[in-house]
C-alpha cells in the first residue's frame, strides 16, 4: 500500500467523479431563484461548478457525472456548451445525470438517493473508487491526494475535512478523529459543535466530498435505501453518521500543498459571502489565484473583443481602477473602482461603479451611482439609479443582504431576463 502515492494516476484513472449539483442554494435569494447555485457566475468569467470539474481534469480524473436536478437548464447549457472537450474516444467524460425517475417515480430526495438512482451508470463505467463532490464550493483541490490517502490508510471511505471558526460549525458536518485520522464521530450540523481538542474556537467539519470504495458505496446506498421512511437519503444525515461505527472511515485534512496552511475553500452560499469571495479576487495576491497556470480554471465562454475604456463625447476619461474587467465590455466616460466586471457589461458616462460585482450582460445607463452591489445578468440599470446609499430606499425595490450588499435583478428592475 506504500507504494500509492507514487501511483496517484492510477487511483485517479480507476476513479469515477460524481459532482452534485441539484441543491437549491436558498441563501442566494433571487440569484438561484432561475438557476441551480453550481450556475452562479463568479470570478469575472466562470460559474462555480468549473472549480470542482476543473480541480477534476487537473487531477488527472477524467471521468465525471454531474447530477443535476433543481432549475438545471442554465447548468445544462453550460456543461454542454463548455465541457465538450474531453475526449470520449479515451474514456473520457462529463456526463450530465439528470434526474429522470429511472428507479423511483421521484425526483432525487437526498444526496445519497441522487447517487443511488445512478447505480447502473456508475457499475458501467466499473471503476474502483467514487469520488463525491459537491458542485458548490470554490477551491483549488487536488483529488489525487485524497485518493492516496485512502488508500493508504486501507479506508473504506474518506470524508474531506477542513478546519473552520467553531462559530460557523454549525452549518456543517462535524467531525472527531483520532491520531490517525480515522473519524470516531460524525454529527451533521450540530447545534452546539465541539470545539477539536488542543484547538479551541476550532472544529473539524466535512466538505462534503467523500471517496468510496465503489463497492462499499453500492452496499451502503442499497441499505439505506431498504430504510425508506427512515432515513432522508443524505450523505451528511445518514450515511456517514451510521457507517462511523462499523468501517474504516477516515478523514482527509484538506491542506494547501505550498505553505501547508489550511487550504482556501469557500461555500459562496450567501449573497454576502458571494460578493466578498469576488471582491477578494481583485487584491494584489489573493487566496485564491486564478493566474496559476500550473491549475487552470476551465468554463464555457464565448468569443468576445477586448475590453475597452474610452473618452466619451464631452472627452471624459472611462476608467476602470483596482478592478477587474472581462472580455466585450465597454467603460465610457465612467469610473469604476474595486468592482469586478464580467463578459459584455457596459457602464455609460457620468456612472460611478465602486464595491460592485457586476454579472454578465449588464447595461448601467448614464448618471448611476452604484456602489455594495451584485447586479444580476441582464439587467439594464436606468438612467440617474442610485444603488447602494440609502439602505431604506433599495430595500423596497430590491433585496438589502444582512451584510448591506444590494443585490439586484431583471425582475425587480420590471425586466425580462435576456433568456427568457
Ligand atoms: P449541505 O451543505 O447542507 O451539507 P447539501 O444541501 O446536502 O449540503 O448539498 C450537497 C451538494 O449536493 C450540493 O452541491 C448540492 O447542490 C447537491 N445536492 C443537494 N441535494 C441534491 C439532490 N437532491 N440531487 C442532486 N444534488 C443535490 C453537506 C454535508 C455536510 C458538509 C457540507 C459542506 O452534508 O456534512 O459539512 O456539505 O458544505
Ligand atoms: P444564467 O444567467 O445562469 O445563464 P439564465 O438567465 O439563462 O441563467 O436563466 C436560466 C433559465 O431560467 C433560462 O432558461 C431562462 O430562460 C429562465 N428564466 C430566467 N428568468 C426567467 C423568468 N423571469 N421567467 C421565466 N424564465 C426565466
Amino acid at each position: 500500500m506504500h507504494t500509492a502515492k507514487r501511483f496517484v494516476s492510477r487511483l485517479t484513472r480507476q476513479t469515477l467523479a460524481l459532482v452534485l449539483a441539484g441543491g437549491r442554494g436558498s441563501r442566494l435569494h433571487d440569484l438561484t431563484k432561475w438557476r441551480a447555485k453550481p450556475a452562479v457566475p463568479f470570478g469575472g468569467k466562470f460559474r462555480i461548478i468549473d472549480f470542482p470539474l476543473s480541480n477534476c481534469i487537473n487531477s488527472g480524473i477524467g471521468q465525471v457525472g454531474v447530477i443535476t436536478q433543481y432549475k438545471s437548464h442554465s447548468l445544462i447549457r453550460h456543461i454542454q456548451w463548455g465541457w465538450g472537450f474531453l475526449r470520449g474516444d479515451l474514456d473520457e467524460f462529463v456526463e450530465l445525470l439528470p434526474a429522470q425517475q429511472r428507479i423511483e417515480t421521484s425526483w432525487y430526495e437526498g444526496t445519497a438517493d441522487a447517487v443511488l438512482q445512478n447505480l447502473d451508470i456508475i457499475r458501467s463505467h466499473q471503476p474502483e473508487y467514487v469520488l463525491i463532490l459537491a458542485g458548490d464550493h470554490v477551491y483549488k483541490m487536488d483529488y489525487g491526494t485524497m485518493l492516496a490517502a485512502h488508500v493508504e490508510q486501507g479506508a473504506d471511505i474518506t470524508v474531506g475535512c477542513i478546519e473552520v471558526p467553531l462559530a460557523e460549525a454549525s452549518a456543517f458536518g462535524v467531525m472527531s478523529v483520532n491520531e490517525s485520522y480515522r473519524i470516531t464521530e460524525f454529527e451533521e450540523k450540530p447545534a452546539s459543535p465541539k470545539s477539536m481538542p488542543g484547538k479551541p474556537g476550532t472544529a473539524l467539519v466535512s466538505m462534503g466530498i467523500y471517496v468510496f470504495n465503489t463497492a462499499v458505496l453500492f452496499n451502503e446506498l442499497e441499505s439505506d435505501h431498504k430504510q425508506a421512511g427512515n432515513s432522508s437519503h443524505d450523505f451528511g444525515k445518514d450515511i456517514i453518521p451510521s457507517v462511523i461505527r462499523r468501517l474504516r472511515v477516515s478523514a482527509f485534512p484538506f491542506r494547501d500543498p505550498v505553505n501547508n496552511k489550511v487550504a482556501y475553500w469557500r461555500d459562496v452560499g450567501t449573497i454576502d459571502a458571494l460578493w466578498q469571495a469576488n471582491l477578494e479576487l481583485i487584491g494584489i495576491s489573493p487566496e485564491l489565484n486564478l493566474y496559476d497556470s500550473a491549475w487552470p480554471i476551465w468554463t464555457y465562454q464565448e468569443q468576445l473583443p477586448p475590453a475597452k475604456f474610452v473618452f466619451d463625447d464631452d472627452n471624459r476619461r472611462g476608467t476602470a481602477v483596482d478592478s477587474m474587467v472581462a472580455g466585450g465590455c465597454i467603460v465610457s466616460g465612467a469610473h469604476v473602482r474595486h468592482s469586478l466586471l464580467f463578459s459584455q457589461v457596459q457602464v455609460h458616462s457620468f456612472c460611478e461603479v465602486e464595491d460592485a460585482v457586476v454579472f454578465p450582460d449588464v447595461d448601467i445607463a448614464r448618471r448611476c451611482h452604484i456602489r455594495k452591489a451584485v447586479i444580476d445578468r441582464g439587467c439594464r440599470i436606468p438612467e440617474g439609479t442610485r444603488i447602494g446609499f440609502d439602505r431604506a430606499a433599495d430595500e423596497k425595490r430590491f433585496h438589502v443582504s444582512p451584510g448591506g450588499v444590494v443585490l439586484v435583478t431583471p425582475e425587480m428592475l420590471g425586466q425580462d431576463y435576456p433568456h427568457g
